[in-house]
């Protein structure tokens, strides 16, 4: 039995999590046969989701959960693409989960309005007397994590030029194809798309939905990669532990 732990619908999204939509993209396009189930972060080393179980196998973080099952099946969701396309799409993936996902939480854990319409809601399951300083210490935790690695250091007017940056450089790459690479999707289809979702949502309050839409091309394609994977819900409704 191989089951995939992570969140379900939440946000206007199909997932809170970007990594959590790009493999559950990834395991539909390789055709494994999963089942879904709701993440306990306290239950892995790594403490963060996606991670999956294949049998007694545990697999953590997106990347090693593509990888194993590629492995296991003898194939690669790249097969087909040329090196240096294969090279470009590692980048964009890169670029999308590594720096565009940095301001899309940045606009939802950070302004205080958008963080208790949402993610504050990832701790409901605190005891009551307990839960204020929870969430404080954790969002104190988030902002210096941010401040560490830099992105914390830029106002937020350059930290959505930084985004708007990157949504260009999307949508000029993806140009007219349906899909990054041509006419079916790739590996970094599902890691860009469960990112793009993120920040193309219109449930949090925040500049980064107007970006996302000033490119014709980039909505398109979110409409397509949700009808091709998200058309229903196949995750156990609850909310989330954290995300
Ligand atoms: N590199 C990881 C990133 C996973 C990740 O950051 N997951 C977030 C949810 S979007 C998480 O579990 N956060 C919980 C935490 O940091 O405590 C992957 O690709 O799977």
């Amino acid at each position: 039995m191989i089951t995939l732990y992570g969140w379900g619908p939440i946000f206007g999204c199909p997932s809170p999590s970007p990594f959590v939509m790009k493999s559950e993209i990834q395991l539909q396009m390789l055709g494994v046969d999963f089942r879904r189930a709701l993440a306990d972060l306290d239950q892995v080393p790594k403490h963060k989701a996606p991670y999956l179980m294949d049998g007694d196998l545990l697999v953590q973080d997106s990347n090693f959960i593509r990888a194993h099952f590629e492995r296991k099946l003898g194939r690669s969701l790249n097969d087909g693409l040329s090196d240096a396309e294969r090279a470009a799409g590692w980048a964009l993936e890169r670029m999308a989960e590594g720096h565009l996902t940095d301001v899309m939480a940045m606009e939802r854990w950070q302004k205080d309005a958008n963080f208790f319409k949402g993610p504050v809601h990832f701790f409901d399951a605190v005891p009551e007397p307990a839960r204020a300083q929870v969430v404080k210490d954790v969002r104190e935790q988030f902002a210096a994590t941010k401040y560490g690695s830099g992105i914390g250091r830029h106002s937020e007017e350059e930290r959505l030029q930084l985004a708007a940056w990157d949504l260009e450089a999307l949508a000029l790459h993806l140009d007219t194809k349906d899909f990054l690479f041509g006419d079916r999707p790739t590996a970094a289809d599902a890691s860009v798309t469960g990112v793009l979702i993120s920040c193309a949502t219109d449930f949090f309050d925040t500049p980064l939905t107007g970006l996302v839409h000033r490119h014709a091309n980039l909505v398109d394609y979110i409409g397509r990669m949700k009808a091709r994977y998200f058309a229903r819900n196949l995750w156990p409704m609850s909310e989330p532990a954290e995300a």
